[in-house]
C-alpha cells in the first residue's frame, strides 16, 4: 500500500504473489475508492478495468496483448454492461461496434483500415446496411 499525497488513505495497492505482481490498484481522483486496476500475468499488463466516472462502479475494461490495448469494452449508460466494444489489431483500431439503445440486437459497427474508417454496418430489427466510406473516413450514403 502506498500513500502518495500523505492523506492517510493507500492510493496505489500492489498485489503479489511469489515476487510477480499480480495487479496493481489505483484511485486517481483520491477519494478513497480505487477506479483503476491492472491486471499482470508474467509481468506484463493483460488486463485493466476502469471506473471513469469515479461513481464505484467500473465502465471500462481492456485486453492488452504484448503490451498493445487488443480489446476495449465501455459500458456508455452506467448500467453495468459493456456498450461499446472496440478489437485493436497490432494496436491499431480494426472495428468498433456500439449496441444501440433501440433494441438488444441493434448494433452499429464501424471497421477500420490502417487506422482510418473504412465501413459501417448497421443492424437493426434483423437487418443488415452496410455504408462505404470514404477515404477520409467519412460515410458516403450513395446506395451501391
Ligand atoms: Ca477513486
Ligand atoms: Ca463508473
Ligand atoms: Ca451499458
Amino acid at each position: 500500500m502506498e500513500d502518495e499525497d500523505g492523506d492517510g488513505r493507500a492510493d496505489c495497492m500492489v498485489v503479489s504473489s511469489n515476487g510477480l505482481t499480480l495487479s496493481i490498484s489505483n484511485d486517481r481522483n483520491r477519494d478513497g475508492q480505487y477506479d483503476y486496476r491492472d491486471h499482470y500475468l508474467y509481468g506484463r499488463v493483460v488486463r485493466s478495468e476502469a471506473d471513469n466516472d469515479f461513481d464505484g462502479q467500473f465502465d471500462e475494461w481492456a485486453t492488452f496483448y504484448f503490451g498493445f490495448p487488443a480489446t476495449v469494452e465501455t459500458d456508455a449508460d452506467g448500467d453495468g454492461r459493456g456498450d461499446i466494444f472496440s478489437a485493436y489489431t497490432n494496436g491499431v483500431l480494426s472495428y468498433s461496434t456500439i449496441r444501440m439503445t433501440t433494441g438488444k440486437r441493434d448494433f452499429f459497427t464501424e471497421y477500420y483500415e490502417h487506422g482510418i474508417r473504412s465501413k459501417v454496418v448497421i443492424q437493426k430489427d434483423g437487418m443488415e446496411r452496410s455504408l462505404k466510406c470514404g477515404k477520409y473516413g467519412q460515410i458516403e450514403f450513395s446506395e451501391e
